[in-house]
């Protein structure tokens, strides 16, 4: 097609399309496309953890039961992956775009974009450092008190001695929310007492894998004895199990274990004897999102922060909370 036919064709679509609108406004023109179902855009960090499993098989289920068209993009834990998926929700013109985002930063220029197309944003999971007019809301946990609650369990439990405490972290993603804000939570309860010192601290990238290798690395680089294991999510927790009972030691035994999420795979551990407490990180957004999106498209704003309400479970709780678990 020449460029003037192509002209002439849209400008056709555009009379069209008003027209059509006009008709509707009769009926009351709420929103154009009344009888279709909402369309959402989701990009997904990825499939690294059972959190994130779990995370995804809600999120899906939500759609269907709300009967929300879904369009999923998997970001294999890049953010140039998620900034390409959200261009390409963009182009397509869906009503509404959620992502749960790998890191806090890098994300105003396609915000931007998004708010230009005039398609709201959720952010959901974990959030961003950008200009909160960016995005419509964010629905996610309080990761900064769940890394408090591992620090409280760690002081708490060794309270009675005057031994230093040795602790390694086996960090999240480097420069995601969750890893930023469980270290500082954690920091912020043993700054408390000099007896409890991080002695070494590296990402393990939130996966099991990467969980076993640093672990190795940790067990034999230090010299000192390791009291303490804090993992900011089960899955490296578990990696680390492997790597520690390997090196010929009792995990949650020589070294204590805490880490967070409270996964199936973590209550299993802690039944084993080898993992100490889990902190509970709740997966389970997907209702709490479709909602939101309904009332984003119905032209409601919704809270610019909804938090997840989570527990503490620590091994002697773990037979009798396995079998209600839900994820
Ligand atoms: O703790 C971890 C996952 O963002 C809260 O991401 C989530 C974290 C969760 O991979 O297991």
């Amino acid at each position: 097609m020449n460029s003037s036919r192509r002209v002439i064709g849209s400008r056709l679509v555009v009379t069209l399309a008003a027209a059509a609108c006009a008709l509707a406004a009769l009926g009351g023109c709420a929103r154009e496309k009344k009888d279709e179902r909402i369309v959402l855009g989701f990009s997904q960090i990825g499939a690294e953890s059972e959190w994130r499993t779990a995370n995804t098989e809600s999120i899906k289920a939500a759609a269907a039961t709300m009967n929300i068209e879904l369009r999923f993009a998997d970001a294999q834990q890049k953010q140039e992956n998620q900034i390409k998926a959200l261009r390409s929700f963009i182009a397509q013109k869906v009503d509404v775009i959620a992502f749960s985002p790998v890191v806090e930063t890098g994300w105003d220029t396609v915000l931007l974009e998004a708010k230009a197309a005039k398609i709201p944003v959720i952010l959901t999971d974990r959030s961003v450092t950008a200009d909160p007019s960016l995005y419509a809301g964010f629905i996610g946990s309080d990761f900064v008190e769940e890394g408090r609650k591992a620090g409280r369990w760690v002081t708490e439990r060794f309270k009675d001695g005057t031994d230093d405490v040795n602790i390694v972290e086996l960090q999240g993603t480097v420069g995601a929310g969750p890893a930023i804000d469980r270290k500082k939570g954690f920091e912020e309860i043993i700054a408390a007492n000099p007896r409890f010192r991080i002695i070494r601290s590296q990402s393990g990238d939130f996966t099991r894998s990467k969980g076993k290798e640093v672990m190795e690395a940790f067990l034999k680089a230090e010299t000192r004895k390791i009291n303490v294991l804090f993992a900011h999510n089960d899955d490296m927790a578990i990696g680390a199990i492997q790597a520690i009972e390997e090196a010929g030691l009792k995990p949650g035994r020589d070294i204590l274990i805490v880490s967070i999420d409270a996964v199936k795979g973590a209550f299993e551990a802690m039944i084993a004897g080898k993992l100490n407490v889990t902190i509970e990180c709740n997966p389970l957004l997907g209702p709490q999102l479709m909602t939101s999106v309904a009332e984003v498209v119905a032209g409601r704003p919704i809270p610019k922060r909804i938090v997840v309400e989570e527990q503490v479970f620590p091994m002697e709780t773990a037979k009798q909370h396995i079998q209600s678990r839900k994820y």
